[in-house]
């Protein structure tokens, strides 16, 4: 039997300050996602776009803040939608979007791990650990504020009420270079395992995914991963409204995909905050592309893969 992946499109940027990212899951189609992944032998499901209606405004205490009401109309839907498609396809992939949409991807997914009485991991690849709480967000872009949420951090009355959390001992960030103070605070109260760009450079990008995806495969988890196009560094992806120099390179994302791939312990993906209104002739949404279809299994040889 094939193993069967969705592609869902969200297009939200009400998470960002620049405009773009809208035009995310179009980029990705135009670049041939769906064509890509069905010749890897996936069965390709595209569920289409989601779409909110027009929202009431939603006033909050930190006036720095806005797009919530819109904010708070995707998270729901996507919530939904995420939990659904997690139930119904092997892989489902979403594809923002700003990075505000994984406040209801994970949230979804985690209520469907709960279903199956499994834990739920997250792998987040970020520049950012997207730690703020609707309190600490200084910039009031909200796709700073997912993982706040995801984990259960108090300061979330006004999204959705949080059903199912996901344990921060089960994260795992990667990429990390831009760190706001309240964020800092966050990562230290949290626990979360966070390998900053420092980190990275001494130890390599296997080792640490390793020693995570066997923490996975010990608790038969579920693994989520949140690819934000800033994990990788600005001179390969330029398509991002939120650069930070110093990212990951072309062979460490790969190489962080080809292992997740060879792990099989991947159950859902995120795509996001690809802005293709900032892009070169594309080739961010091709990278992206390539990106993923190293996730679903392309290699350039066949090889023996490492037994587990
Ligand atoms: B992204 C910053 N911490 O709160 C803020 O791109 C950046 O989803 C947030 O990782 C970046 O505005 C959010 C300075
Ligand atoms: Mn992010
Ligand atoms: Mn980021
Ligand atoms: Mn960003």
């Amino acid at each position: 039997m094939k193993k069967t992946c969705s592609l869902l499109g969200a297009p939200i940027q009400t998470g960002a300050s620049q405009p773009g990212c809208v035009m995310g899951p179009a980029a990705l189609r135009t670049a041939g996602l769906a064509r890509v992944l069905a010749d890897l032998d996936w069965t390709v499901t595209d569920l289409g776009d989601l779409a909110i209606g027009p929202q009431t405004p939603l006033p909050h205490a930190n006036p720095t803040i806005h797009d919530l009401a819109e904010t708070r109309a995707w998270i729901t839907i996507l919530a939904q939608t995420a939990q659904e498609a997690a139930r119904t396809h092997d892989l489902p992939v979403f594809m923002g979007g700003d990075h505000a949409m994984a406040a209801g991807t994970v949230s979804g997914i985690a209520a469907h791990a709960a279903s199956l009485n499994r834990p739920l991991f997250v792998l987040w690849l970020d520049a950012h650990p997207d730690l703020h709480t609707l309190d600490t967000t200084t910039s009031g872009n909200l796709h700073g504020t997912p993982v706040a949420y995801f984990t259960a951090q108090p300061g979330f009355e006004a999204y959705p009420p949080l059903k199912h959390a996901v344990e921060p001992a089960n994260i795992c960030m990667m990429g990390i270079r831009s760190v706001d103070p309240a964020e800092r605070d966050r990562i230290s109260a949290t626990g979360i395992e966070v390998h900053d760009m420092r980190a990275l450079d001494e130890t390599g990008v296997l080792a640490p995914l390793r020693a995570f995806l066997a923490r996975v495969r010990a608790a038969n988890g579920l693994l989520h991963v949140s690819f934000d196009v800033d994990f990788l560094d600005p001179a390969i992806a330029p398509a991002v409204g939120t650069t930070v120099p110093g990212g990951a390179t072309f062979r460490e994302a790969h190489l962080i995909m080809e292992e997740l791939c060879d792990s099989t312990l991947v159950t859902s993906l995120d795509l996001v905050e690809l802005n293709p209104f900032l892009d070169e002739r594309g080739r961010t949404a091709k990278l992206i592309r390539d990106l993923t279809a190293s996730l679903f299994g392309r290699r350039v040889l066949d090889r023996m893969t490492r037994s587990y």
